[in-house]
């Protein structure tokens, strides 16, 4: 059993779960811990012991620790990147991007530890000054999914802790292995006791009780809705910091003046790689009518070679679906499209692979319009749907036309569009000829609408939730 990870040491559990290989479901990779109550309770109690010396601990210990995990994680790259495409399923190259990507997270964090800087200001009154400096908030809790299981838990873990804070960490239950590593890595590299904890298991459980905690100063959550409002409530009832990454409907907007390869190309890797499972993905194709039929023939014509298998075999293109819930979502509403007069254009079927597991064959409809439920809901699989318009500004509305605000995207080489689609595009991120998804470790990450909740990820912007402003007024 790999177990938890409280207070500096390991703990066994009475319950442990299967973590199973979504590539072939008859291969256990490990058992993990399950936490209760009492598990979680006393990471809580060892991360708010741990507090006031890692909060004052110097700059320069924190970034060796966290420089020691950029370490760590670049040389081990191509083992954990197997770890992550067994448990998750995302093809190995994926999977060993990602492990690069955390890397680079942690290192851009370890950096900013020696960073931090404050503001000296003239004051409104005479001989006084205004100092305005960041403080860590205290214990964080962090609650991840399953989608990105080593990114996303890093780009967390790494700001809340080169802020000064310590950590609470409760991965997806579906992907538990890459979370084990990152809290033996992080332990292997020297951080202190208590500093960060590791309670894996359920969200009822330890989800739950991490929301309930008194000593809990803040949550940030990537994940559903639905969990994000669950956890908004609990959070408003302890005036708790917050911060929410949920869903997306993304839309790729396709002008007549596209490169028409290049838009393929995009199309592709945004609604389908890492088999469409990205909050970012390109879900929803708007096309305007000049470039409409060879951009669907095109790109039906692509979807049709990609080759859906085994996640660590070389040939494949898109691995298998996460989970057998995840791929009856996915099947639901594929049904549903075409019950609503969706066009399946290609995909859309189970595939078999050479062992069992989840595998789908990437869904594209046409004639689809953008109050369709396909159009209106996150699938968070490898479904995207077109939308044919007849020109720039049509396709700006429609996609602004949703309840989602993560990230968009347009082809064209007309810089009066792209300025204007940058301009006027209702979404935290915006991309120019590039896929929604796929995005930098350094730069802001996050969303407007019902996407996002509360301050950025990611960058420099990340001080602002993780750590919290103070103004001293000083009389010389
Ligand atoms: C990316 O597109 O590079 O859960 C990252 C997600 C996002 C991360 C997307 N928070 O899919």
């Amino acid at each position: 059993m790999k177990p938890l990870l409280i207070d500096g040491a390991w703990v066994t559990t009475a319950h442990a779960e299967e973590n199973r290989n979504p590539s072939n479901t008859s291969e256990v990779i490990d058992l993990y811990a399950h936490a209760g109550r009492a598990e979680t309770q006393a990471a809580i109690e060892a991360a708010a012991r741990a507090f006031p010396d890692w909060a004052s601990s110097i700059p320069q210990f924190r970034f060796e620790i966290l420089n020691r995990v950029a370490n760590e994680l670049i040389g081990r790259k191509t083992e954990i990147g197997t770890l992550l495409s067994r448990e998750e399923g995302k093809t190995l190259r994926e999977g060993i991007a990602e492990t690069e990507r955390a890397a680079n997270i942690f290192r851009f964090f370890a950096g900013e530890c020696l960073r931090q800087a404050g503001e000296l200001l003239p004051s409104v009154r005479p001989d006084v000054s205004v100092e305005v400096t960041r403080e860590p908030l205290g214990v964080v809790g962090i609650i991840t999914p399953w989608n990105f299981p080593i990114a996303i838990p890093s780009w967390k873990i790494a700001p809340a802790l080169c802020y000064g804070n310590t950590v609470v960490f409760k991965p997806a239950e579906l992907v538990p292995g890459c979370a084990w590593v990152l809290a033996d890595i992080l332990q292997s590299a020297g951080i202190p006791k208590g500093v960060f904890n590791l309670v894996t298991g359920k969200g009822s459980v330890v989800g739950n009780t991490i929301l309930e905690a008194e000593d809990v100063e803040a949550v940030t959550f990537t994940g559903s809705q639905g969990v994000g409002s669950h956890i908004a409530q609990a959070c408003s009832r302890h005036m708790r910091k917050l911060q929410l990454e949920m869903g997306g409907k993304n839309p790729l907007v396709v002008l007549d003046d596209a490169d028409l390869d290049l838009a393929v190309d995009c199309a592709v890797d945004g609604a389908f790689y890492s088999t469409g499972q990205r909050c970012t993905a390109s879900s929803r194709l708007i096309v305007t009518e000049g470039i409409y039929g060879r951009f669907i023939e095109k790109l039906t014509e692509r979807c049709r070679t990609l080759k859906v298998g085994d996640a660590l075999d070389a040939g494949t293109d898109i691995g298998p679906v996460a989970s057998a819930a995840q791929l009856e979502t996915d099947l639901k509403y594929i049904e549903i499209a075409r019950a609503q007069g969706g066009n399946l254009r290609c995909g859309g079927d189970l595939v078999k692979g050479s062992n069992e597991g989840y595998f789908l064959q990437p869904a594209l409809f046409t004639d689809t319009t953008n109050d369709m439920r396909i159009n209106r809901e996150e699938v968070f699989g490898p479904v995207a749907s077109v939308i044919r318009v007849r020109d720039f500004e049509e396709a700006l509305a429609k996609s602004n036309d949703t309840e989602f605000g993560l990230c968009s995207g347009i082809m064209t080489t007309s810089l009066k569009y792209a300025s204007h689609f940058r301009k006027d595009s209702q979404a935290g991120m915006v991309m120019v000829n590039l896929p929604t998804a796929g995005v930098d470790y350094h730069v802001p990450f996050g969303g407007r609408k019902s996407s996002s909740y509360g301050p950025r990820e990611q960058g420099r912007y990340a001080a602002e939730f993780f750590s919290t402003v103070k103004t001293s007024y000083i009389r010389a």
